[in-house]
């Protein structure tokens, strides 16, 4: 039996486990990568863990996220993460140099390796046929350590496109098409490969579009064959010799299989507020709109900064529309520059940033209130954009800029004859803004620089014996991380404290559940279907650390989240039967009797009493013996000081 290339990239990484659905196994890490949102945490803890020097083939920080620098706390975090790149043998990309995704992609990613990082969006990778998985900062530190970095082994589901789009039909609109398919929760569990005569006929930076969204999947990752193109874009980057052919092998054999015919697809948005509420821009019809944002980690490459350039050259933005643009890369904003497109960007009006996230995460740029937003990004979460009733649409470059001048959504395809934009035969490549380690004989007398905002991690204690609290939060299915610990540019600053962000926790659902939990002690969340989707963020577990969190009982987890919670300590629970999620109410007496010994036994099944309601409600707690001993020693970083 043949491998997919997903099996096959595993297999020539793989430290410990079997091959076999479900299992835990454990992989070589060749590249990391952190931003800095949760890059200041991910270099504590490398620091907490005490190897001196990077073991990856290659490690970089990027500074992407906090870049809006509206007090002292950003830009100490930056300086922190350039003292510690500089020691600790990590290549620095300094602010200004793009964002993460993009930047990865272009320079340093190779086809065949595999690469984890601080990031969810971090399967953009798989554009050029990396194994690319987004994990938590403590992830990312182990792994930087030498540590195999664990998941468990994915079902493989290959979508095969056949055709070829139609013009102005873009690569975004193949995701949103796999995303009504698929849904937010399609892809747990999953890898998804695509193949098929279709791929021929998408260049690199649209197949990493295609990869970047699969994160709102659920799944581990995306991935695409590493081919004639992908080698032509890695020649274009002066890397043709990073490039190797990759392909999954006829005979491979896939748990799923989805057939999408490209030539059939046609312009869509995802609706608020789930990335899976598509619609085709006809269905929404000729609606007013308020705000268009292109740019994010999803489309702001060079082949879609051109495409919006050529639609806007020589029109001006609706009167009633403010129009912001954020290229993705120096690399990019440097091509446009040089080759006119950014002057005929600046004509019609747009609003130009820096290339970093921006908007995409709230760091400015909110929407007027209600206001309708259509953005290039990947997520619509409610309050994501900074205005808490925003409705935010997700659409293509050509969508986002066909709708900008018209003033309402409109299709591309009405505006008459495609353009056609090459990939450029070489692109604008300069690495000057990415800072190398200090030699090894050198990295002693680096001092690392640390700012007032820099707080410790969080502290933790092992697994209690018998846990009795009370339930602090019940809320419903689909919670994001954006939930949990909210980000945009009021909060984003405190993610070097954790004391100071967990006043923040959950504040979208319940303005009280900080005080409420600080107030008990300790005590449970309760929670629907896919609870903690989204960002890899892990202070969405450190903060119900910080507040005294034991244990999350949920119909089912979102697969980072869940490992961030395991990494913090946090018990990670699931109704065996999902009614029982109805005898739980916020207030209720909990207790988890014998929770130590139960999990030290390796018991899978126990009950959880709710005293208040005198009701036994069975929990499954699948943990393997190394996720166990992660539990009982009080998270991840203990463990590995204990375990090396
Ligand atoms: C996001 O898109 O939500 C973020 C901000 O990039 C996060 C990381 C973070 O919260 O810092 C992600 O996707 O992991
Ligand atoms: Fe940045 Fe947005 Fe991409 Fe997250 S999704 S990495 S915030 S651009």
């Amino acid at each position: 039996m043949g491998y997919t290339i997903a099996q096959k990239i595993i297999k020539a990484h793989l430290l410990s486990g079997e091959m076999t659905v479900g299992s835990e196994v454990g992989l070589k890490i060749d590249q990391t990568l952190t931003q800095d949102a949760t890059g200041t945490m991910a270099y504590l803890e490398f620091e907490a863990i005490g190897v001196p020097r990077v073991k990856t083939e290659k490690s970089v920080a990027y500074i992407d996220h906090n870049t809006l620098q509206t007090g002292f706390e950003n830009a100490d975090d930056h300086r922190f993460i350039q003292s510690v790149c500089k020691k600790h043998g990590i290549y620095f990309s300094r602010p200004g140099n793009g964002i993460c995704h993009q930047v990865h992609l272009e320079r340093f990613g190779k086809p065949g390796k595999t690469l984890i990082g601080s990031d969810s969006h971090t399967p953009t990778g798989g554009g050029i046929g990396m194994l690319a998985i987004g994990a938590g900062g403590l992830d990312v530190a182990v792994a930087m350590g030498g540590g195999a970095y664990y998941i468990q082994m994915p079902k493989m589901v290959r979508i095969n496109l056949t055709g070829k789009l139609q013009p102005w039909v873009s690569a975004k609109d193949i995701i949103l098409e796999v995303l009504r398919i698929m849904s937010v929760k399609g892809g747990v569990g999953k890898i998804i490969e695509y193949g098929g005569e279709g791929v021929k006929t998408l260049t690199v930076p649209e197949r990493a579009t295609i990869t970047n969204m699969g994160a709102e999947l659920g799944a581990t990752t995306s991935v695409f064959p590493s081919d004639e193109i992908t080698r032509e874009f890695m020649k274009a980057q002066g890397r043709e010799e990073d490039w190797t052919e990759l392909y999954s092998d006829e005979d491979a054999v896939f748990d799923e299989v989805i057939n999408i015919d490209l030539s059939k697809l046609v312009p869509m948005a995802a609706c608020p507020h789930s990335p899976d509420n598509v619609k085709t821009i006809e269905e929404i019809g000729p609606q007013k709109i308020d705000q268009v944002c292109i740019g994010s980690c999803t489309n702001s490459s060079y082949l879609d900064l051109m495409r919006v350039a050529a639609i806007l050259k020589g029109k001006t933005v609706h009167p009633d529309v403010s129009l912001a643009i954020a290229p993705g890369s120096k690399q990019v904003y440097n091509m446009l520059a040089r080759n006119g497109a950014l002057a005929d960007i600046i004509e019609a009006g747009a609003r130009i940033l820096e290339c970093a996230c921006g908007p995409c995460i709230g760091m400015g740029q909110s929407p007027n209130s209600k206001g309708i937003s259509l953005r290039t990004f990947n997520r619509n979460f409610e309050g994501r954009s900074g205005t808490r009733d925003g409705q935010i649409y997700l659409v293509s470059p050509e969508t986002a800029a066909a709708s900008a001048i018209a003033g309402v959504f409109t299709d591309p395809r009405t505006l008459g004859e495609a353009v056609d934009i090459p990939l450029p035969a070489k692109f604008d490549y300069n690495d000057n803004m990415v800072a190398a380690p200090a030699p090894v004989e050198e990295m002693d007398s680096v001092e690392v620089l640390r700012g007032p905002n820099i707080k410790p991690y969080p502290k933790t204690e092992p697994l209690a014996d018998n846990i009795n609290v009370r339930c602090s939060l019940k809320v419903g299915d689909n919670i994001t991380t954006d939930h949990i610990m909210p980000a945009g540019a009021k909060i984003l600053p405190l993610r070097s404290n954790i004391p100071a962000i967990s006043e923040h926790c959950f504040t979208v659902c319940d303005k009280d559940f900080p005080m409420r939990a600080k107030a008990y002690g300790g005590s449970i969340i309760i929670g629907g279907v896919n609870y903690g989707q989204g960002s890899s963020r892990e202070h969405a577990a450190l903060a119900p650390l910080y507040l005294g969190i034991k244990a999350v009982v949920v119909k089912s987890f979102a697969r980072i989240h869940r490992a961030n919670l395991i990494n913090a300590g946090i018990l990670p629970l699931t109704f065996e039967n999902e009614t029982d999620y109805d005898n739980i109410n916020e207030g209720d007496e909990l207790s988890l009797p014998s929770i130590r010994k139960m999990i030290s036994d390796g018991r899978t099944r126990l009950l959880l009493v709710n005293k208040t309601q005198g009701k036994e409600i069975p929990v499954l707690c699948e943990l393997s013996g190394r996720t166990k001993d992660i539990i009982l020693a009080g998270g991840l970083l203990d463990y590995t000081k204990h375990h090396g």
